[in-house]
């Protein structure tokens, strides 16, 4: 019987910080004791990379975990990272995009569009020696890179406590809001999960498999 080869790909992490990214990604390469930690901004882009079966095919999947938070106020200081040419690095040959935003922080579904639109604009390109270059024709290199847009957090929806962090002026983000995100920057599906409870992960991993298939 004819097998196919093994591959590696590729699966960019994104959306705002503290929103929940490196915690989801954690709870999808079976880290999930790591999600009780203290929050710790990520950096640089981290890589995660486990084994993902598609079909009969055992293959390597890496999860691009980005930066969310916005450094722009720390430019010109030693510690300055650039989140657009970190999330051009985790963009750049990516199979697959999870693009998250939290359902207790409204902010981070209207902020959805900014970061589809870094991912459409498509300008981005490695050169030798890995720093990104902006030129205009990866869109033609690598159309439709599938996203699945994904509300984390889901288990604060109803939290008494988040509600009135809140305030009255805003409410958690609800499933039709996420769902029509979702249609809006044509992600293939919209999913929401809790990385502290568990609760949806393992129809995030559905949903990546199916978007490699
Ligand atoms: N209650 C709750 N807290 C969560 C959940 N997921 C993450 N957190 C918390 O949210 C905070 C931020 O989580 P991270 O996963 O570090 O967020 P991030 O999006 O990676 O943030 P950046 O690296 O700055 O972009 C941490 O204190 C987590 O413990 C969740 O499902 N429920
Ligand atoms: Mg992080």
């Amino acid at each position: 019987m004819e097998t196919t080869p093994a591959r590696r790909y590729k699966c960019a992490v994104v959306g705002n910080g503290a929103i929940g990214k490196t915690c989801l990604v954690k709870a999808m390469t079976g880290n999930a004791a790591a999600n009780l930690r203290e929050y710790m901004p990520t950096g640089r882009c981290e890589v995660h990379t486990t084994t993902i079966t598609i079909g009969e095919t055992q293959s390597t999947i890496e999860f691009w975990d980005t930066p969310g938070l916005e450094y722009e106020h720390f430019k010109g200081l030693p510690n300055y990272i650039d989140v657009e040419e970190e999330l051009a690095k985790a963009y750049v040959l990516a199979d697959v995009v999870i693009l998250c935003f939290s359902i207790a922080d409204p902010q981070s579904l209207r902020d959805v569009k900014d970061k589809v639109l870094l991912l459409n604009i498509d300008t981005l390109k490695l050169d030798l020696q890995g720093t990104v270059q902006w030129c205009s024709d990866l869109q033609r290199h690598r159309p439709g890179t599938p996203i699945v847009l994904v509300g984390t957090k889901m288990h604060l929806r109803d939290n008494p406590r988040m509600r009135e962090e809140l305030g009255i002026s805003q409410v958690p983000t609800n499933f039709e809001e996420g769902r029509k995100m979702a249609q809006d920057v044509g992600a293939v599906v919209y999913l929401e999960c809790s990385a502290k409870t568990g609760e949806g992960v393992t129809d995030i991993w559905d949903a990546v498999v199916r978007a490699l298939g």
